[in-house]
């Protein structure tokens, strides 16, 4: 416990989450820190960086260049603020491309680990499998599941190898129209690694300063972090750990138990969790023998997303809420892999029993517990990790535990294989027919996917939820995943029938319970929970189906991405793969692009002009705007000029 702080705001104040709110008054009156505090105590930020006017790329800098003729209006070896500004934001997106990336190599390495007999995981999907065997032109005719998967994995591990040609999986999953697009503008990225390096190289001081070069890169970026990030990522952990299902389970603080060891799993990939889970199972005797009455696995972030779409494990917190579940003084041990975990944990974790576990040699967290985890030795790992948190609850302090009184029921595992099915009930010969009809009729005004982080600048919770609000009024139907997933969760958006269902627009309305009806529920949930930050991968997978369906590209549809609460680089560099398929994308906060009107007018303003802008080569616009409603409008303008240009009918209008 570092110091004593006066707290200047309440827990209401910063989020919409009772149970979180009542947790933050607590870490003020117990005088820990936790974001919350830690923003109000960076402000104000730096106005050069909130530009993305500062470089300092080399040791004659940092400089800063200002938007005034009587500043410096270039840095020191001559860069102007088009080149820092459009330099800044690739570098960005390239720090959210890699870590996806490694995430999909690890996946890929742990299945070629699994398949040669050197790591215990089994084959969970062999359909899952075979069908990405197909996509990459394997033969598996007679081919055994372990030797399919073995050849799966080397292909994907060429995705990191291969030095010409195009990246594998863009094969597997990208439509042809859109391919033929990035292989014109020469965007078409070669090999993760590679683009990861060259990327860095072309942002390095005396690289690359055409900041519509650079901008082109970012499109790269965006391929990587959507091919060999998010859709690898997403069909490896498929085929090692099984499809998504429908699952109910519940989520919020309250769902860590007063009479069980509690175990919160942190981060994104699921190699660790899932072991940590199967651990957690196989020694609940050891639990009783310390006089618990079991272990109850809960979820943050990610890998919380990943455990509740397999497994229904009740989802804790997201990403801003992390060190709250530590300030319930009932988490025994916080085991995190990778993304997201903020070093403040170990800070909050010492001023309770917590046993704070990192796991892999490159995340390594001052304070934390390091306990070493590999494929290969997941079992031993997983079981230490879980025995350390049955003797940390032996020395849990009741008197310090506050678990809020408060839960909510929520559904996810959405996936396009589940939603198929689930529209197949209404039509089975055309299980897309249902959806394009209704979209068709204006029932449906189009699609949005809310995606990404809750922060620290946000009032947590509460732009992911206020958005939903207004489109689902507008009878758009809406998907999430990520933490904004989470949000949605944990304010009752994803259950089917219930409260939410009163803030759709009448058809859209409708539709959610003809289509629930059909499959013995009172309505499909008003949002989607369509998993984690990966999961992406299946949000474009269904667009990529709807526009087949339609015979139109995915650029024509009526569908947008948005990350309300945006904090991570991660966003940026998923957000470049929708706009490179040509999917609107809003982000709730600044992306720092300002200090260059030229940079900030190519990504954000629509075709039309005589400058290049994103929406003239792909037919994709940033929306940046804090305000959820104004954000609304900005998304459903748009919405509907893609529905004009379709020449599809005018959309019902908002009636509730
Ligand atoms: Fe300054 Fe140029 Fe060095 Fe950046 S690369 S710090 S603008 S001299
Ligand atoms: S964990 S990237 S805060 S969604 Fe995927 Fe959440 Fe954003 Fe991390």
């Amino acid at each position: 416990m570092d110091q004593v702080l006066t707290p200047d705001f309440t827990g209401k104040e910063r989020t919409i989450d009772t149970g979180a709110a009542e947790l933050i008054d607590k870490a003020h009156r117990m005088g820990i820190e936790t974001g919350f505090d830690r923003l109000a105590r960076m402000l104000p930020q730096c106005g050069f960086g909130l530009l993305g006017v500062c470089c300092r790329r080399c040791y004659n800098g940092p400089c800063r260049v200002s938007l005034f003729e009587e500043g410096p209006r270039r840095g020191v070896c001559g860069a102007s603020a088009d080149t820092i500004v459009a330099r800044n934001f690739l570098e960005t997106l390239t720090a959210g491309a890699a870590p996806h990336a490694e995430h999909a190599r690890e996946v890929a390495l742990t299945l070629l680990e699994a398949a040669e007999g050197r790591a215990p995981y089994p084959i969970r999907s062999p359909e899952k499998l075979r069908q990405l065997a197909a996509g990459l032109g394997i033969e598996a005719e007679g081919v055994a599941d372990r030797e399919l998967a073995a050849a799966v994995a080397h292909r994907a591990l060429a995705d990191f190898q291969q030095q010409d040609g195009v990246i594998g999986w863009l094969g597997v999953h990208a439509p042809a129209e859109a391919r033929e697009r990035w292989d014109k503008l020469g965007v078409l990225p070669t090999n993760a690694h590679l683009e990861i390096a060259r990327s860095a190289t072309r942002t390095a001081m005396g690289c690359d300063a055409d900041p519509v070069n650079l901008l082109l890169g970012a499109v790269t970026m965006g391929l990587v972090d959507g091919y060999d990030g998010c859709h690898l990522s997403s069909d490896l952990q498929d085929v090692l750990f099984g499809m998504p299902q429908l699952v109910r389970t519940r989520a919020r603080l309250g769902v860590l138990e007063a009479e069980q060891v509690n175990i919160a799993v942190h981060g994104h990939v699921p190699v660790l969790s899932e072991k940590v889970l199967e651990a957690a199972g196989r020694l609940k005797e050891e639990a009783r023998e310390a006089g618990a009455q079991g272990i109850n696995v809960v979820g943050v972030c990610c890998t919380g997303n990943e455990l509740m779409e397999r497994h229904g494990v009740p989802l804790a917190s997201n990403f801003a809420g992390q060190e709250l579940v530590l300030m319930t003084g009932a988490c025994d041990a916080m085991v995190v892999d990778v993304q997201c975990i903020m070093p403040g944990l170990a800070e909050v974790a010492k001023c309770f029993h917590t046993a704070f576990i990192t796991t892999l040699p490159y995340v390594k967290i001052p304070g934390a517990t390091h306990v070493e985890f590999s494929p290969a030795r997941a079992d031993q790992a997983a079981e230490e990790i879980v025995r350390r948190a049955i003797a940390a609850y032996r020395r849990r302090n009741p008197a310090l535990v506050t678990i809020p009184d408060d839960t909510v029921e929520m559904w996810g595992g959405f996936t396009p294989e589940n939603i198929l099915g689930a529209l197949g009930k209404v039509n089975a010969a055309d299980p897309l027919g249902p959806l394009v009809d209704a979209v068709a009729a204006g029932d449906i005004l189009g699609a949005v996917a809310i995606v990404g982080c809750t922060g620290f600048k946000v009032r947590h919770d509460w732009a992911n939820t206020e958005l939903a609000r207004h489109l689902l009024r507008h009878n758009v139907l809406v998907l999430a995943n990520g933490c904004g997933g989470h949000s949605l969760a944990r304010h009752g958006f994803t259950v089917p029938g219930g409260k939410a269902l009163e803030y759709c627009g009448a058809s859209l309305r409708g539709v959610l319970e003809a289509v629930g009806q059909a499959n013995g529920l009172p309505s499909l949930p008003p949002v989607l929970h369509v998993g984690s930050c990966v999961d992406n991968a299946r949000v474009a997978d269904l667009l990529v189906a709807l526009a087949a369906r339609l015979g139109v590209a995915v650029r024509d549809l009526p569908v947008a991405g948005s990350s309300p609460e945006v904090q991570s680089p991660k966003v940026l560099s998923i957000g470049a793969y929708f706009l490179s398929l040509g999917v609107d994308v809003h982000v709730g906060l600044s992306l720092q692009t300002e200090g260059s009107p030229f940079v900030h007018r190519f990504l954000t303003e629509p075709a039309g002009g005589e400058e290049p802008t994103l929406d003239a080569l792909l037919g994709s616009t940033l929306i940046v705007e804090s305000d959820p409603a104004r954000a609304a409008e900005k998304i459903l303008a748009r919405l509907r000029h893609k529905r004009q240009a379709l020449g599809l009918k005018e959309a019902a209008v908002a009636s509730a």
